[in-house]
């Protein structure tokens, strides 16, 4: 198809011509007949032969798609596994609701019968629910994403395609951001739901550039394998935050993408619990250089892993040998950064830093026993040492002076003191986790300047975060996960239930309210200033002499609250109830884990790096400065603290020694400001069962979900409520095209707004004192129809502009 202008830009152009034909002669979308006999294209140029072949050709190929499409469509929909009734009947079982009787219980019934048949999706009004099938079903090939686009909803049984293809559209349609924002559990299908929506919108963004496509392709995979790793819960967990933007043209072709990072869990370089494992790559490059034969150019020992990654001793290696899916994924990861467009000199200087980490895993201390010095240790495999100092192309000698010792400037008088081997060993580990974090966000970055588009455009955002974890243990990575899932649910029902409500109140319309779960106070807890817990966190690590006990009494006598407790007899630990549940933390190691201390003696070496990528990383001290909006009054709607932040974003992003609290809630605002710009899609994915297995569901920790995520109240809610409004002039703008001529502007006044709905002939919508109030279902319908009319301009447009030569 030709590229177009935006219609009503192009209209204004056009005035004339188009208030002609557009509304009043044509009905319909045009057919080449039609438009060769309106009178005012026959008095222009009705002889133009040329010209009227080409129409025709034009038409040809817009007629021959669309009953490509439809021909496919009907083929796949007969096959469908899934699939019930008769093609294009709507279902009244696919959207909740639908539902007469209102409980739990009904609710759980459905989607259990809806998984049996292998019906993984299901709606509430526009918001999509997705059970994790745990097996592979044959719903997303390319046939399929022909099959949801530009589809009316109903036309096909509920899909992930067809929530990403309702962002697309509204981002075409009305030229504005989207926003997609999955939530849900550890396991619960987040992450493949984000590659199945980059999947579809790639699809629909069809650019003539192949090669970017191929290149937003490969984003996710690379990042996860730095990102992701193997928890007691998900064999692929994400580690860190992830919102990526994908960016389209104003005519929705993708010209680019840009992926923000929040939080990776970096203690996971270091040490990992039992069960667990190490971030992917790790184990792809071991493998992979074990395959090539190359371990010993990355100095490397073949027999046994670096301990890093080998925390279940002989597993690791036992895989290695044995299975070549790691070999194969290090494959994969090197094909991504060249297609992505990495250096070969970058990609071997990233291999270098890895592997550097993994040596420096495996330097050892042992104490100096000397009468007088019991405090000093030296290192007893200067192997390792020479290895890691090799790999990161500094000196060894000097590398073991930053481990083993560190200087103090008192009175202005520098004084070397030397280290206990506890200390050097936490130097050294502050060391490699400071190394992986860094190269983490060098990678993110580089591939943002990769494919980074400056040219104005509309994008739609994704949003993948880790999910709400209880593990057996939990320390501040579960803390700092669970408060931002805590934030995500704080923003759904800000979204869902508390501004909607607000509005009838505001407007002066009688709509039912529905009861919901508020966590603002849960959150207030977490964020307020000065008494929340991350700022009694933050106050607590700036005493030298407080513990991780002293830590927990301060907790303990200044979060008096129901969701704070503190069990008896087990010193170290406090529990919080959070939104989906009871997480008992361990607060062992809360304040180091707080301070995320480097010491300075470590940067000035790595300063001295040859691997210029690595003098990269420490060159500049790493703190994001990542931009605001100016959404204030959004934010109001937002925790007090939000706010607070949001106006002196300054304080919180230039505080000389960030600490992991103060940098985590800056993350959560910049996540958030990054959210609020664009127009909200919600999926909400769940889990069926503990055991990963297909076809199994738990009807308790299904029904435990479900009452946690509000979903009962977000069917009411949606049943009863008006889940869009929208000022009249916005709605005038929006949809004038339905009921006024192209070149009129019209008022956005109530009667207008009244005008286009009846001229629309939808049903069951108020009119408020400045807004409309439309069902969920009413958007689709208007954008359909104003799709019909926008492709009538579509024909017509393109007619002109070969008119024009
Ligand atoms: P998460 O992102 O929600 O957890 P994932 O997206 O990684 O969860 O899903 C966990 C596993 O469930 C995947 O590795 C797949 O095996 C399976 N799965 C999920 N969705 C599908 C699907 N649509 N089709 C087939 N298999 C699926 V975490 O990142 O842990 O919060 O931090
Ligand atoms: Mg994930």
């Amino acid at each position: 198809p030709p590229t177009l202008l935006h219609p009503e830009k192009w209209c204004r152009g056009f005035n004339h011509f188009i208030s002609q034909c557009l509304i009043k002669d044509f009905e319909k979308r045009p057919t080449v007949t039609h438009l060769l006999e309106h009178p005012f294209i026959k008095q222009v140029h009705g002889k133009d032969m040329s010209l009227q072949k080409q129409l025709a050709k034009l038409i040809q190929e817009q007629q021959q798609l669309g009953s490509v499409a439809k021909t496919r469509h009907e083929r796949i929909h007969t096959r469908r596994p899934y699939h019930v009734d008769g093609a294009d009947k709507y279902s009244q079982d696919d959207d909740l609701v639908n539902l007469e009787v209102l409980d739990e219980d009904t609710i759980i019934h459905q989607l259990q019968k809806r998984y049996a048949d292998l019906q993984i999706y299901t709606y509430v009004g526009d918001i999509l629910i997705a059970l994790n099938p745990f097996q592979n079903l044959s719903i997303y090939s390319p046939q399929f994403s022909k099959l949801y686009h530009g589809m009316k909803r109903s036309s096909n049984p509920p899909h992930i395609f067809a929530s990403a293809d309702a962002a697309y559209q509204s981002m075409v349609t009305f030229s504005k951001d989207q926003c997609i924002i999955i939530s849900g559990e550890s396991g619960a299908g987040k992450t493949e739901s984000a590659h199945l929506i980059v999947q579809h919108l790639t699809f629909l963004g069809k650019a003539n550039n192949r090669a970017l496509r191929e290149k937003i392709l490969q984003v996710n995979p690379l990042v996860e394998a730095f990102g992701n790793a193997c928890t007691a819960i998900n064999d692929n967990s994400s580690r860190f935050g992830k919102y990526l933007e994908m960016m389209f043209t104003p005519t929705g072709a993708v010209m680019g993408a840009k992926i923000s990072e929040y939080l990776l869990e970096k203690s996971r370089v270091i040490k990992q619990a039992v069960g667990e494992k190490n971030f992917h790559i790790f184990y792809y490059i071991y493998a992979g250089l074990y395959h090539q034969k190359k371990l010993s150019e990355y100095r490397l020992p073949e027999k046994k892993p670096p301990r890093y990654i080998d925390n279940e001793t002989g597993r690791v290696m036992h895989d290695i040998v044995t299975k070549d899916s790691y070999g194969r994924q290090f494959e994969a990861i090197q094909h991504c950064f060249r297609i992505i467009g990495f250096t070969d000199e970058e990609v071997y200087s990233v291999y270098r830093i890895l592997t550097g980490i993994l040596n420096t895993g495996n330097i050892e201390f042992a104490a100096i026993s000397s009468q007088h010095q019991t405090d000093k240790s030296e290192v007893p495999n200067p192997e390792a040492l020479d290895n890691a100092a090799a790999l990161l192309s500094i000196g060894s000698e000097e590398l073991q002076e930053a481990l083993t010792s560190h200087c103090v400037v008192t009175r202005g008088e520098t004084i070397i003191r030397t280290n206990t081997v506890d200390k050097a060993a936490d130097v050294r580990d502050a060391m490699s986790k400071a190394l992986y974090g860094r190269l983490f966000s060098w990678i993110v970055n580089r591939i943002n300047t990769l494919l980074h588009n400056t040219e104005n455009g509309m994008n739609v955002g994704i949003l993948d975060i880790f999910g709400f974890e209880n593990f057996a243990r939990n320390s501040f990575e579960q803390l700092c996960i669970n408060i931002a899932n805590e934030q995500i649910q704080f923003y759904f029902n800000q979204h869902i239930f508390a501004l909607e409500q607000m509005e009838y109140q505001n407007e002066g319309i009688d709509a039912a309210t529905v009861e919901y779960e508020d966590n603002r106070p849960l959150l207030d807890m977490f964020l307020q200033k000065p008494m929340g817990l991350l700022s009694l966190l933050d106050e607590e690590s700036r005493f030298p002499q407080a513990t991780d006990l002293t830590l927990v009494d301060k907790f303990e006598d200044n979060l008096r609250c129901k969701y704070f407790w503190r069990p008896k007899g087990v010193e170290l630990s406090f529990g919080i109830q959070h939104y989906a549940g009871k997480v008992l933390y361990d607060a062992s190691a809360f304040l180091e884990k707080n301070r995320d201390t480097l010491p300075a003696d470590i940067v000035v070496v790595l300063r001295t790096s040859e691997n210029k990528l690595l003098q990269q990383l420490f060159s500049s001290p790493l703190t994001k400065t990542g931009t605001f909006c100016n959404s204030f009054a959004y934010f109001a709607t937002f925790s007090v603290d939000t706010m607070e932040v949001m106006r002196h974003p300054e304080e919180t992003t230039n505080m000389k020694r960030q600490t992991m609290a103060s940098y985590f809630r800056y993350s959560l605002m910049d996540l958030l400001s990054k959210m609020v710009v664009g127009q909200p899609h919600f999926i909400r994915c769940i889990k069926p069962n503990d055991d990963r297995e297909a076809l199994t569901f738990s009807h308790e920790r299904v029904l435990l979900q479900l009452r946690y995520t509000g979903i009962l109240e977000t069917v009411k809610i949606r049943q009863k409520g008006y889940s869009h409004r929208i000022l009249f002039e916005e709605f005038v703008k929006r949809y004038y095209y339905l009921a006024f001529k192209a070149h009129e502007s019209p008022l956005g006044s109530r009667e207008n707004c009244l005008t286009i709905l009846e001229k629309a002939k939808l049903e069951n919508w108020i009119l408020g004192k400045t807004k409309v109030f439309l069902k969920y279902y009413h958007i689709e319908q208007l954008n359909l129809f104003l799709r019909e009319v926008i492709g009538r301009v579509v024909v017509m447009q393109a007619y002109i502009k070969g008119w024009l030569g």
